[in-house]
């Protein structure tokens, strides 16, 4: 009789131990959590989607299940609404770029000024000093926890109609730009004719010709074809901007967590986004150009800009450098120009 008694426990916590995982959610926690990108897997801003998704599973033992949205297609596919998404709590949390967030966190412009970065140092220098931390700091403020920086990269111009290496040359070229204004000044400045639209709507516009050029790091061009799917014939290297990536939680969903899935999911970004930062470089960082090399070898004419070349660019954008110095802020400019000029 013990016997049985002995092996019906055994039994009934067996049973216990497989219905009911250790693991249990606490109550408030959502079956599912929406994460928004704006592209997809492979390319390196999708797969840190997926990845970032896949690691927090694994590390607070499916306790926090993530789902990814790529396409923006939480806010219809305008980019320029995640932030405001996120706010309003139609989104969980993001991988966002700033300058999708620009609209809503003026700061966020600093990165896209024309040739504030010369090169991946100095992207470092920014994210990962002084400038990083108060722009995380105003997250902060606008309800998100920001956990870690990852990249979309240097944006690289592309354009059906003919090879770009001065100002000049880019006159009267419709060229689609992202949701900042402050893209329009550079582009007017430039003499080309610039038009906003999401990049949902970009591909199409640049394959039917209502556009003629568009600029995205080379991870984006590949991937999406736009050599073949947009005509795309013509590319300029000049490392005029370059977007970084944020990895954020709305601060309500954040304070719901455990402090044990909250460092979870922190530490899940910070690997997510030190892979992002790996793919989103490979076969960029000199003297490593195959990615370049891989663009040509599509049959794509590729003009790499001497410093003197991208000089006439800087040159010609000055006056919108300083404009919108002024609007984003005089003191965190002069500190990232500082931030830039100390870099190892
Ligand atoms: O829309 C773009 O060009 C993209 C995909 O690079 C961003 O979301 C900033």
């Amino acid at each position: 009789m013990k016997k049985c008694y002995a092996l019906l426990i055994v039994l009934v916590a067996m049973t216990f131990t497989f219905t009911f995982p250790l693991s249990l959610p606490a109550a408030d926690y959502k079956a599912e959590y929406k994460l928004s990108t704006v592209v997809a897997k492979p390319m390196p801003w999708g797969i840190a989607g997926e990845r970032w998704a896949e690691l927090v599973k694994e590390k607070t033992a499916g306790r926090i299940n993530i789902k990814v949205y790529p396409g923006v297609s939480l806010v219809g596919g305008d980019q320029t609404k995640e932030y405001t998404a996120i706010r309003q709590g139609a989104i969980d949390m993001a991988i966002g770029s700033t300058i999708n967030w620009s609209p809503q966190i003026k700061e966020l412009n600093l990165f896209s000024m024309p040739f504030l970065m010369p090169d991946y140092k100095a992207i470092d220098a920014l994210t990962r000093g002084d400038v990083g931390k108060e722009v995380w700091k105003i997250l902060e403020s606008k309800d998100t926890v920001p956990l870690a920086w990852g990249e979309n990269g240097f944006r690289e111009l592309s354009n059906s109609k003919k090879p770009v290496r001065k100002p000049d040359d880019l006159k009267g070229l419709k060229i689609r730009v992202v949701g900042s204004p402050l893209f329009l000044d550079t582009f007017t400045a430039l003499g080309a004719n610039p038009t906003q639209m999401s990049w949902a709507d970009a591909v199409p516009a640049l394959s039917s010709g209502a556009v003629d050029g568009q600029e995205n790091p080379l991870t984006i061009f590949t991937v999406a074809k736009l050599h073949a799917a947009a005509n795309q014939k013509y590319l300029t290297i000049w490392g005029y901007v370059a977007d970084p990536l944020i990895f954020v939680v709305s601060k309500s969903v954040w304070n719901s967590w455990k402090p044990e899935d909250q460092k979870a999911v922190r530490e899940a970004a910070v690997q997510a986004a030190k892979e992002n930062i790996e793919a989103a470089r490979k076969g960029l960082i000199p003297p490593d150009d195959s990615l370049i090399k891989e663009v040509e070898g599509l049959g794509v004419t590729v003009a790499r800009l001497t410093d003197a070349e991208k000089g006439a660019f800087r040159k010609a954008t000055k006056e919108v450098y300083d404009k919108w110095a002024k609007q984003i802020g005089p003191e965190l400019v002069k500190k990232a120009e500082e931030s830039i000029s100390k870099r190892k």
